[in-house]
Order: structure tokens, then C-alpha cells, then sequence
């Protein structure tokens, strides 16, 4: 991994002199208030982070590395993983040279498949992986060079170390989860002539009829990769990883974070969602119906999945490169008819409901990623987010080599209780 390697040290030496000269120029600049409704709604729109891997416009979307979802949609999740890193595409030689690093490092360690065999069969595959990572702790080359007492400059080349070792092992581990939560428990062995992505789709052991499924996956695990730095995952994975915590750890917390139903588990909450409007109105229901089940479940207090976000304000590009997918590979299906419909309808109803509150009626990339991974046979909504999971650790690993490369401080912003607050505003 030299050329990555290298790469990864040139950017951080680049950002680390634009850092210096920011705070040497501009250390008390304010850039912005913070307002009561900051502290108490989540701190959302609050801008009080650094994060240079990815970039969310609201309304042209994701960005990585300075391209936008159109731009990087076509590449491979090995070519996403190396431009998270260092901000550049990879050269053929470098790509090489990464590919046949993480097919090196692939193979789970052995202690990891009775601890998970052993769980309650209910457990949800999201438990699975965040067990299965963290269990992969005892390896960390970070832990063990720190514990012998490294400088703090290299500590960036440990986490790197660690995060190669972590995302080639990913295939092998979201597979297994796989077939031991929904089949018999019989692995499927890894294939070294496979890329990253085919070996996911290998190790799963879908009998799909569809040859495009490795090129579906391919894009998944690109367009899921980062989500800039605030979002519940990659925000509790910097936070954890900046207490020097590992890797593992890090990308651990991650994922407990990602389970939630307002976060990565909406996919498959949209798919239910589909299910549950097919269930009641059959199979091919028409606008006007959706119309009112919408409604009905606006109604009842509850939110439409797959659509709004704390960030966009716009349709999702990665919901817009999925539904070019499906147009180009898939059949429509009355699953991928009625994500259509919804997309005809609940924008038009989110703008007025509850008086225009929703700050963005669009849908996100939930919105359709639960079907089309149903398309291709994977049945099993609670495994949906695993996927996702997957993908988000490239950005995950990237963020934290970077900001381990920077020096970057524990995490640890300060609380203020009612009383402080009152007080301060003279309501006391
Ligand atoms: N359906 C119904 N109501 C919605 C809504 C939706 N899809 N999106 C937002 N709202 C409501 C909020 O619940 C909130 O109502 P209250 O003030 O009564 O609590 C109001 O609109 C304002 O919220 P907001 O500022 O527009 O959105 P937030 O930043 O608070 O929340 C999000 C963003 C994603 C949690 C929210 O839009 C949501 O719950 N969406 C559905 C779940 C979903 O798709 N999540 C996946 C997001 C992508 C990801 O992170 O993976």
C-alpha cells in the first residue's frame, strides 16, 4: 500500500499546512451564532466541524473529493475508498497495488464466527456486525503500537493500517452474518479472483438470475461510502475514535448509530412501508390511494421513510443514480412502480404538512436502495442496513486516518444545564 500510503501523507501534510495558517490568521473569527434552538434541536445546522473526505450540498448533494454523484457514480468501491483517502482518483498501479492489498487481508479472524454462531437467532445482523467488528479488536496494530509507546505523528499510519485490515475483512464478515442469521450457516469461501464488491455478492450465495446484481452492489457500496461529518455515524465514530479508541471501536459506534430507524435503518423501513401500502390496497394501487395512505399515516402521527433529511434540501442524487440503475437493469416490478408513485406524491403532500415544517419533502437515497436490493433477491429487510454499513466504513476509516494525520483533539464540546441557561439569559 505505499502508493495510497503515500498519497494519504501528502494530503495530510497539505491540510495540515491550511490548518496552521487558518488558526495562525483567524483562531477568534466568528463564523457563524449559536442560537437556543441549536442546543436544543440537535445541533442541527449548526456548522462546528472540519470534515474534508465529503461534503454535503443541500441542494446538489453529495460530493467526494470535489466530484458530485454523477461524476463518482460509475467507479468502483475500491477507487471510492482511495479518493475518500487522499482526494484524488487512483492511478492504475495504485488501484492494483490496493486491490491485491485488501485481497491479502481478507479472512476473518477465526475466533469471530462462534461468538456470532452463539447469539440469540433473533439477534438483527446490525447487532451481528457491530459485534463481529468490535470482536476484531484484539488485532488492532494501532492498540498494540500505542501501548509500546509510538510518537503521536504516526499515529495516522496504524489507523490506516487498521482500517485496511478492517474494510478487506468486510466482505467475508457481512456474507457470514448473512448465511448464519438466514440460512443453514455454511460459509462460501472467499474467490481471489474477485473484486471487493463481487466477493460480497459471491459470499452472500444469492441464486439470482440477474447477472447485474455485482454491478448493482458496486454502486451501492459507492453511493452509501460518506455522508460528511455530522450525521449520527461518522459523527460517533470521529468522536469515539478522537479519545484514540481504535478502529474497531470506532467503526463499532458507528454502526450502533446507523441501526436507527431515522438513519440508516430507514431503508428497510421503506420497503415495509411499500409492503404495508400493497398489503392494504393490493398490489398495483393507484396515486389516489397512495395519496390517502400517505396522508392516513401523516395522520397517525408518523413519518414517511425515505423522505426529508437534516441536510438536503432537494432530491437525494444517490436516490436520482438508483433510479436511473433500475431503469437501465431492472424490470419494474410493482415494488419499484410504487417507489415511483410515492415520489409523484408525497413531495407535493410534505410541502403543506403540518403547515410546511418539513424542511425537505424530497426523497433520500432510503427511498429506493430496500427495493432494488429486494430486486436482487435479498428478501431479508434487516439485513439491509448491514449493507450500508459496509459502505459507510470506507468513509468512516477515512475520516479517522485523516484526523489522526491532523492531531486532531478528543471531541468534547461543552453542556450547559436550564439553570446555566436561564441565568444567562436573564429568566432566572
Ligand atoms: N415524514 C413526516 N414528517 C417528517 C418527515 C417525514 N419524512 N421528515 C421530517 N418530518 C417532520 C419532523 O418529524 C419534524 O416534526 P416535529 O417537529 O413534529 O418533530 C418536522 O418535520 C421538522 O423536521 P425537519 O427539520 O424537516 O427534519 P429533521 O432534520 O428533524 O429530521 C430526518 C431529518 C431524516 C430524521 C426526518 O426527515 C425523518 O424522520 N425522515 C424519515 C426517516 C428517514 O428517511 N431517515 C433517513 C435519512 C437519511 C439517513 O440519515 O440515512
Amino acid at each position: 500500500m505505499k502508493k495510497l500510503k503515500e498519497n494519504v501523507r501528502l494530503r495530510i501534510e497539505t491540510q495540515g499546512r491550511e490548518i496552521a495558517r487558518i488558526l495562525e490568521n483567524y483562531s477568534d473569527t466568528e463564523i457563524g451564532k449559536v442560537t437556543v434552538k441549536h442546543l436544543m434541536g440537535g445541533m442541527r445546522g449548526l456548522q462546528a466541524m472540519v470534515c474534508n473526505t465529503s461534503y454535503v450540498d443541500p441542494q446538489k448533494g453529495l460530493f467526494v473529493g470535489g466530484f458530485d454523484v454523477p461524476a463518482f457514480s460509475g467507479k468502483t468501491p475500491e477507487e471510492i475508498l482511495y479518493l475518500l483517502c487522499t482526494g484524488v482518483f487512483p492511478k492504475k498501479d495504485a488501484l492494483t497495488e490496493l486491490r491485491d492489498e485488501l485481497a491479502k487481508r481478507h479472512e476473518v479472524p477465526r475466533h469471530v464466527w462462534p461468538l456470532l454462531r452463539n447469539l440469540p437467532k433473533d439477534t438483527h445482523p446490525m447487532t451481528m456486525l457491530s459485534m463481529g467488528i468490535l470482536a476484531m479488536d484484539s488485532q488492532s496494530v494501532f492498540k498494540q503500537k500505542y501501548s509500546e509507546g509510538i510518537p503521536k505523528k504516526e499515529h495516522w499510519e496504524y489507523t490506516l493500517e487498521d482500517s485496511l485490515n478492517l474494510i478487506a475483512k468486510l466482505p467475508e464478515l457481512a456474507a457470514g452474518i448473512y448465511r448464519i442469521r438466514f440460512f443453514d450457516g455454511e460459509l462460501i469461501s472467499y474467490a481471489p479472483s474477485l473484486d471487493w464488491a463481487e466477493n460480497l455478492v459471491h459470499m452472500l450465495g444469492i441464486e439470482t438470475a440477474d447477472s447485474s446484481f455485482a454491478d448493482f452492489m458496486r454502486l451501492y457500496l459507492v453511493l452509501h461510502c460518506d455522508h460528511e461529518g455530522g450525521n449520527v455515524s461518522a459523527f460517533t465514530a470521529r468522536v469515539v475514535n478522537s479519545a484514540l479508541s481504535n478502529i474497531y471501536y470506532a467503526a463499532s459506534a458507528g454502526l450502533n448509530g446507523l441501526a436507527g430507524p431515522l438513519h440508516g435503518l430507514a431503508n428497510q423501513e421503506c420497503l415495509r412501508f411499500i409492503q404495508r401500502i400493497h398489503d392494504q390496497l393490493g398490489k398495483s394501487p393507484g396515486k389516489e390511494e397512495i395519496r390517502s395512505y400517505v396522508l392516513k399515516t401523516l395522520d397517525s402521527g408518523n413519518v414517511i421513510p425515505g423522505y426529508g433529511h437534516a441536510v438536503l434540501r432537494a432530491t437525494d442524487p444517490r436516490f436520482t443514480a438508483f433510479l436511473k440503475f433500475s431503469g437501465k437493469y431492472c424490470d419494474t416490478t410493482p415494488y419499484l412502480q410504487t417507489v415511483k408513485d410515492l415520489y409523484a406524491v408525497v413531495p407535493g403532500l410534505l410541502k403543506t404538512y403540518k403547515g410546511g415544517k418539513v424542511a425537505n419533502p424530497y426523497p433520500n437515497v432510503d427511498a429506493i436502495s430496500g427495493t432494488l436490493l429486494h430486486y436482487y433477491g435479498l428478501e431479508h429487510f434487516d439485513y439491509y442496513t448491514v449493507l450500508f454499513g459496509v459502505s459507510r466504513i470506507l468513509g468512516f476509516c477515512a475520516q479517522n486516518t485523516i484526523a489522526r494525520g491532523l492531531n486532531q483533539p478528543i471531541i468534547r464540546p461543552k453542556s450547559v444545564t436550564n439553570k446555566w441557561l436561564l441565568d444567562f439569559l436573564g429568566k432566572a
